[in-house]
């Protein structure tokens, strides 16, 4: 029997066909060929290289039939607590004051969600972010008051700049010439041999999202931001909708790279509402980076933002601006990484 869904998919789908002559996402919605993949349940994705190994921790969970929100929270608190990955968690590069400030959400399978952000101190901001979905009114928590709640709730202090970060940040000091009324933040990223933000060399922000054997969606995304930020700047991770979202009708989207670009068009609920509309998770990411073009097609050249979505069937896609932007995947058929594809 046709759901009322899938009688108003197949009437968006039609009429774009009358308008334009062809599917308004061709050869997307089903999930097959190309790099669209079709994962089944229980699935899992995430964002870089350092999304494999998350992905194993959150398939533990998966594969026992644990709930996708267990499993997100426990695959990113894998990187969050690997002080090599220099841009999440525990030693993630600083801000320019030396300040390690941390953001992170998550959202489960009944619209419930979590966020922290500018949290200092404690490796595991996800799990913050989780409690305060779970134990608060609220839905935010920044700052000095995000810092209380989490040792208020049991969390411990430490600090989270390792020698490599302070050595990183040092270096950076000696040529930046610290200007806080310049927003240069953009482009001051990394090694020379790899400078575009979110290259692979940078590391980036993680966001996974989950799809469990009971069909249900969650989603995780935590980091420390653009390395250098001013302090107090806030990127997209944290903020619902922009760097994470997650409708347990349709599917969930992630976002990475330059988040400011990111929040400008709210990049991850753009692309699940285009899911909605009938977009397989390629296309949707695909219309989200053309957005970004549309808006700054002078700046999308030298930055880089790179969306991953699954939807609720278990197909999966990303897009980017540039190319290098890796995501990982684990399901019961493939445990791998892919290329996004890219506009440039
Ligand atoms: C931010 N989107 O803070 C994050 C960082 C990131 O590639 O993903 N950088 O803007």
């Amino acid at each position: 029997m046709r759901t009322r869904r899938d009688f108003l998919q197949q009437g968006f789908a039609g009429s774009a066909v009358l308008l334009t002559g062809q599917p308004l996402f061709a050869g997307s919605s089903g999930g097959k060929g190309g790099r669209v993949g079709n994962g089944g349940k229980p699935i899992v994705i995430s964002t870089w290289d350092f999304g494999k190994q998350a992905n194993a921790g959150a398939w533990e969970v998966l594969k026992a039939g644990g709930r996708a929100l267990d499993a997100v929270e426990k695959g990113v608190r894998i990187p969050e607590a690997d002080p090599t990955i220099q841009t999440i968690g525990l030693g993630g590069f600083p801000d320019r004051d030396g300040r390690v400030t941390l953001d992170a959400s998550i959202m489960d399978d009944k619209y419930n969600c979590g966020s922290v952000i500018c949290l200092e101190y404690i490796v595991h901001p996800i799990s913050v972010a989780r409690l305060v979905m779970e134990k608060t009114p609220h839905v935010i928590l920044s700052g000095e008051g995000a810092l209380q709640f989490a040792l208020a709730n049991g969390f411990t202090k430490q600090d989270l700049l390792t020698a490599q970060s302070k050595k990183d940040w040092e270096e950076w000091l000696k040529t930046s010439h610290y200007q806080p009324e310049k927003n240069i933040e953009n482009k001051l990223y990394g090694k020379e041999d790899d400078p575009m933000p979110g290259g692979p060399g940078n590391h980036d922000t993680i966001g996974m999202l989950a799809l469990d054997a009971a069909g249900n969606l969650s989603g995780a995304c935590t980091t420390s931001g653009l390395a250098f930020k001013m302090h107090g700047r806030v990127g997209d991770s944290p903020v619902i909708g922009a760097g994470l979202y997650v409708d347990n009708e349709v599917g969930g989207a992630t976002a990475t790279g330059v988040g400011e670009e990111v929040l400008r068009i709210v990049g991850s609920h753009l692309i699940v509402e285009l899911m909605r509309q009938g977009a397989g998770p390629e296309a949707a990411c695909k219309e989200a980076v053309e957005r970004i073009i549309s808006r700054h097609p002078g700046k999308a050249k030298d930055i880089q933002v790179g969306f991953l979505a699954l939807n609720k069937r278990g197909e999966y896609g990303a897009y980017c601006l540039q190319k290098g932007f890796t995501y990982a995947v684990r399901s019961q058929d493939e445990e791998r990484m892919y290329d996004g594809k890219s506009i440039y």
